[in-house]
């Protein structure tokens, strides 16, 4: 077994890996960027070093600098967590070369992976059923047309070759419709993955995201924890994932079914350690194709670890190290229900933009077979220059419906001062009809007025934002000798002083700020941008008369689209931006004025 590993990422990923490494008697080894000084996985590590500046390019993907890391600290293993480098084949070669144990699988096998048509190629040959369509690049509009009117007919996905994860891909309901999703897939391709090749497949009507997780070893043993659903997604990101699927969508026939493809496509690529199979289930027919394998340990995995009680990160350092996997299929038992809610910075109830900040007071929710997986805690940040996720809160229980309640009352203890999360979007969601039928809950997630619904007032720690704005007080209330905690929202009394008594403390508190969550200004005109990014598309003319949660502009951040929607109808009377350039958080997107 190693005696010292490096964690190669930050945030909730590092410190859960760190975890797995101290149980396991393993030193760890946190690397950081000049952002995360005080990030909780660099002062839960053993010891840390510095990688270099604030962007994932200086830092977090800085090969170079790791390799030196790995040096100066006699780390014998990188663990990759999940993003920046944890599926590139070049930087699992360069530590191989280095002899330095990369904790996943081989290089050969990211590569295969990592290549969506190769992947195809690989698995229709292993006998893994995969989405029918073209398992060699598409060259040109042309030869798509020809291949679709004679093998797959409309409507098709066009996906790019280099993607994943929904980057990438484009549909095309039509014929007339075919040209423009090619090249945006293309196009989208190039600039996320420098690679602008494309393939087809049969577009499948609302189909369910069902992944299997797998774990396999270098003795040979291959095996699988069951299915994840993760079919409520949001332009492509996972929001809420359960193990099992809901009872009436995965039977246990279909489940060995599943199992035994996720198993048979690790084995095609002689993988090594935690894997996920991803695959789409026909709604329609039952069928279950083969979608794209990760070859990582996922987000996810945390409600698999509740319902088999297998520690996945362990056993992925385990099998890296040429141990064996603790258990044998036949081993692996699922019980209950689990259930994650990424609790995100963001504001769902505008288009799901990022909103990073600064977090005040935080109080995490504890109690029977609840888990919070956290990498950020009191008085952190959520820094806009990466994933905007705070935590992911998981809870198991004996089944769907039990395990939906305890999550609501997870939901409901979680406090996080001064930060829109989707924790408000997450309680209303387990609370519909969909959500209970086992919806994939697309409407719901595109329903601009029903995200807005789901916006709460959250209360600001630090603004600088100068309009008059109302606060909230806490009063402690007593009537006929029971005990109230009133929260009153208004104007700040006269003479600027408030007298908060609400959480029995006695004493005089701060006034607070507050802000709603579902948008910008507190009823100003100016539309702040949620973000720093660039400016990607302006979508109005100054003068133009715009719709409440109409686009106003596109921003881009992180590699990401974010658009930008109107926080109240208006004609729009000052639009201080154009594309290509550069806007900070707060800095005014439009001023949109009531329309006269
Ligand atoms: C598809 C699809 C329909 N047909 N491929 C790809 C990435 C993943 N995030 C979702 N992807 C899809 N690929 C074909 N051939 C529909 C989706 C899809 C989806 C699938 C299941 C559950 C939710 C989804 C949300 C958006 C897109």
């Amino acid at each position: 077994m190693f005696s010292k590993v490096l964690v190669a990422n930050r945030g909730e990923i590092a410190i859960r890996v760190i975890r797995a490494l101290e149980e396991l008697g393993i030193a760890s080894v946190a690397v950081y960027s000049e952002l995360d000084r005080d990030a909780l996985h660099v002062q839960r590590a053993d010891e840390a070093y510095l990688l270099g500046g604030p962007t994932a390019a200086e830092s977090y993907l800085n090969v170079d600098r790791i390799l030196e890391v790995i040096k100066e600290s006699g780390a014998e293993a990188v663990h990759p967590g999940y993003g920046f480098l944890a599926e590139n084949a070049a930087f699992a070669k360069a530590l191989e070369d280095a002899g330095v144990t990369f904790i996943g699988p081989p290089a050969s096998a990211i590569e295969a992976m990592g290549s969506k048509t190769s992947a195809r190629e690989i698995m229709k040959a292993a006998g893994v059923p995969i989405v029918p369509g073209t398992t060699e690049p598409v060259p040109d509009v042309e030869t798509a047309r020809k291949i679709i009117d004679a093998e797959i007919g409309y409507p098709v996905a066009v996906k790019a070759a280099g993607g994943g994860g929904g980057k990438g891909f484009r549909v095309a309901l039509t014929a007339d419709e075919l040209q423009e999703a090619f090249e945006g897939a293309s196009r989208e391709g190039e600039k996320f993955f420098s690679d602008p090749t494309v393939y087809l497949e049969r577009y499948l009507p609302n189909p369910r995201h069902v992944e299997v997780q797998v774990l396999a070893d270098t003795h040979g043993n291959v095996i699988h924890l069951g299915e994840r659903d993760c079919s409520i997604q949001r332009r492509h990101q996972k929001v809420i994932e359960e193990s099992p699927a809901p009872p009436w969508v995965v039977d246990e026939e279909m489940r060995a079914r599943i199992g035994q493809i996720g198993v048979d496509a690790a084995k095609a690529v002689d993988y090594v350690g935690a894997g996920t199979v991803e695959g789409l289930l026909s709604s329609e027919t039952g069928e279950y194709f083969f979608l794209e394998m990760n070859t990582r340990v996922q987000v996810e995995h945390c409600v698999t670890e509740m319902t088999t009680g297998v520690d996945i990160v362990r056993e992925g350092i385990i099998a890296a190290a040429g141990g064996e996997l603790s258990l044998k299929q036949e081993d692996v038992e699922l019980r209950g229900h689990a259930i994650e809610c990424r609790i995100n910075a963001e504001n769902a109830a505008a288009n799901f933009a990022p909103a990073p900040g600064k977090i005040g007071k935080y109080k995490e929710p504890a109690g029977p077979f609840v888990r919070v997986d956290s990498g950020v805690g009191e008085n952190g940040e959520v820094s806009p220059m990466y994933d905007p996720m705070v935590s992911k809160l998981i809870v198991w229980d004996v089944d769907r419906e039990k395990a939906t309640r305890r999550m609501l009352r997870a939901l409901n203890e979680y406090e996080i001062e001064g930060l829109t999360t989707l924790i408000p979007f997450h309680k209303a969601l387990l609370q519909t009809e969909e959500w209970a039928k086992g919806d994939t809950c697309h409407a719901l997630l595109e329903d601009k007025e029903w995200l807005k619904s789901t916006a709460e007032v959250v209360e600001v720690v630090e603004s600088d934002e100068d309009e008059a704005e109302k606060i909230t007080q806490d009063y402690l209330v007593e009537v006929g000798g029971r005990r109230f905690d009133v929260k009153v929202v208004g104007p700040p009394p006269a003479g600027g002083v408030a007298i908060a008594a609400g959480n029995g403390a006695g004493g005089a508190k701060k006034p607070k700020r507050e802000r709603k969550s579902g948008g910008g200004g507190g009823g100003g005109d100016t539309l702040p941008s949620p973000l720093q990014g660039t400016v990607f598309k302006v979508n109005v003319e100054a003068g133009a008369t715009v719709e409440e949660g109409q686009i106003i502009a596109i921003i881009e951040a992180m590699k990401m689209e974010n658009e930008i929607t109107a926080h109240k109808a208006g004609v729009v009377a000052e639009l201080p931006i154009e594309p290509g350039q550069s806007v900070s958080a707060g800095d005014t997107i439009a001023v949109i004025k009531n329309a006269e």
